[in-house]
């Protein structure tokens, strides 16, 4: 997977040479190419924002500087999906993700101050938010699609991470995990954890991912995929009830 970023703060994008994400751009499996629109700005004092017409606090990113970097990344990649990072754009979720994973290049249009000069639209493809909530820009935002697209990237997961990745489709929350030791402050592993019968860790698991999804996130249960013994337990949990074996 190819990803181009148009930002005047590449700096930030350092940040995917670390974890999976930097072991994914070793492998080359995935690559991070920044564009910065100060390169393309023509005055000798590289201007990229100015202020908005109409008045009003804060400055706003001009539009060619800009236009050019875009114009830039679709010569180097006629094929790309050019996204502006907006608080205005299509809510970014696993749903999206999955979509953009289908994409051989996808730009991420970065915009800084109080917004971008509203003719930069005219030249994307799509408007992408991370969510309800305010960023100063939209650097932080891109490396949230970057980790979550790069994940879905044939070859840059382990086989193992890869099969957990499916619990989210399913959407369920994940079951609580526990490593050594045994009893940490007086907070002792769930005994059944221990007992190395594993069909009876399986339905564990299975009851506590749909308790926390229950009380953490009710709103999910609609979509899941659930069996009839899912609808026991969940029937025994919106009874209080606790697992036992
Ligand atoms: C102070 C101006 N804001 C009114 C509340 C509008 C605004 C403009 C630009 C708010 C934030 C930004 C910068 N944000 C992004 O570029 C951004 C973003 C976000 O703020 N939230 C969630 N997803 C994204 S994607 C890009």
């Amino acid at each position: 997977m190819k990803f181009y970023v148009v930002s005047i703060f590449p700096e930030i994008f350092k940040a995917v040479n670390y974890s999976v994400l930097g072991k994914a751009v070793d492998k080359g499996a995935v690559s991070v190419e920044c564009v910065n629109p100060r390169d393309f700005a023509s005055d000798r004092h590289k201007t990229v924002d100015d202020e908005p017409y109409g008045g009003g606090a804060g400055m706003v990113m001009k539009p060619e500087p800009l236009v050019a970097a875009i114009e830039k990344v679709r010569s180097l990649s006629p094929g790309v999906k050019v996204l502006l990072l907006s608080p205005r754009g299509r809510r970014f979720d696993q749903r999206f993700a999955r979509e953009l994973a289908g994409e051989e290049a996808i730009c991420l249009v970065c915009g800084r101050y109080e917004g971008v000069d509203e003719r930069v639209s005219y030249f994307v493809d799509g408007e992408l938010s991370v969510g309800d909530f305010v960023l100063s820009g939209g650097e932080y935002a891109a490396l949230c699609v970057i980790d979550a697209v790069s994940r879905l990237v044939p070859g840059v997961l382990g086989s193992q991470e890869s099969l957990r990745e499916e619990s989210f489709s399913f959407s369920l929350l994940e079951y609580p995990h526990y490593t050594r030791p045994p009893e940490f402050r007086g907070l002792k592993v769930p005994e059944v954890l221990l007992s190395g019968n594993h069909a009876l860790i399986a339905d564990w698991r299975r009851f506590q991912q749909l308790k926390l999804t229950f009380e953490r996130r009710p709103e999910l249960l609609a979509e899941a995929e659930l069996s009839e013994r899912d609808k026991q337990k969940l029937l025994r949990i919106l009874k209080g009830e606790e697992w036992s074996p």
